[in-house]
């Protein structure tokens, strides 16, 4: 029997939670448009009869991290890496920026064999520039065991990334049953499913001035119900979520519950209020109620 772990690293927004989702065949980490979508790292499983293999999705890297909760999500990166068998790095297809560059180098520190997986390869029209794109990386010094290229998104190539995820496995008894995928509670993936719909709701900035608690939890036979909290920074932020006449916050009820009765597997009753709790991406003590803090 072989089971390994294995880190999901990279620069935000590149496809990271979309791959570890397309891995395991279940959406246990949300995913957005917008870049900083996870904010802590998530675990998911793939179990087949020989091979177990356990991937850790982390926040996406930040050069300049600002608020403690940047630092943090930083932080969930190394202790990542820290746990693993073999790191993946994921870029995407379309550019090699400097901040790829800088993690590359960040994580070349570490003795662990590192995979690249070049992702989003269906938006590349000329796809001879793939073989420019790895020369590049070459002639820069960047120092990979592997070079995948892959879509998550259309689920392209993945056999040849399977083969080699497999390859880094070490023999090891399964840490997990064959049929856990996630190690994440249901409150937690309750939580993430309501962020994602503020993600998707939301403008630019507010997002990432948010975060969602559950207060109450309560599931019987038939119906789940769930009231939640999301928190804001400012009063002007909190108007906003609303929307006129509660028309926004409703919007963004209606699709956390459809998302949540295919989660949960039944009916769902949500109720969401927004509340402010000012500066709490600054606010050690939150992050850490929140989980959001790495100890
Ligand atoms: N076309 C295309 N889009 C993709 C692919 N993989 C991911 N995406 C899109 O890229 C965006 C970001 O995906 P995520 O999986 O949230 O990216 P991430 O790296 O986890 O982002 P952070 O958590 O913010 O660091 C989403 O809109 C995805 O649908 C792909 O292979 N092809
Ligand atoms: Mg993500």
């Amino acid at each position: 029997m072989k089971c390994g772990f294995f880190a999901i690293v990279g620069r935000p927004n590149v496809g990271k939670s979309t791959l570890l989702n397309t891995l395991i065949r279940e959406k246990v980490s949300i995913i957005s448009r917008k870049p900083n979508t996870t904010r802590t790292s998530v675990l998911g499983v793939y179990t087949n009869d020989k091979h177990q293999i356990i991937f850790i999705d982390t926040p996406g890297w930040q050069k300049k991290p600002v608020r403690v909760l940047d630092r943090y999500m930083n932080r969930f990166i190394d202790w990542s890496i820290e746990q693993v068998d073999c790191i993946l790095m994921i870029s995407d297809a379309r550019s090699w920026q400097n901040d790829d560059k800088l993690l590359a180098e960040s994580i070349a520190r570490s003795p662990k064999p590192k995979v690249l997986i070049i992702n989003k390869v269906d938006l590349l029209n000329d796809k001879s520039k793939l073989l420019k794109y790895v020369e590049h990386l070459m002639k820069q010094g960047m120092d990979f065991d592997d070079y995948i290229f892959i879509s998550a998104k259309k689920k392209q190539y993945l056999d040849s990334l399977n083969d080699v995820l497999f390859s880094y496995c070490p023999a090891r008894e399964f840490v997990y049953s064959e049929t856990t995928k996630t190690d994440r509670s249901e409150n937690f993936r309750i939580c993430e499913s309501i962020r994602e719909k503020l993600l998707m709701f939301l403008g630019d900035e507010l997002p990432y001035e948010t975060c969602v608690v559950i207060e109450e939890y309560v599931k019987s036979k038939k119906i789940s119900k769930i009231n939640a909290v999301i928190y804001v920074e400012r009063e002007s932020q909190r108007h906003i979520i609303l929307g006129k006449k509660g028309d926004l916050i409703k919007k963004i009820s209606t699709k956390a519950r459809e998302d949540l009765e295919l989660l949960l597997g039944q009916k769902v009753y949500i109720r969401i209020w927004v509340k402010v709790s000012e500066s709490w991406s600054n606010d050690r003590e939150k992050l850490k109620l929140l989980g959001l803090k790495n100890n």
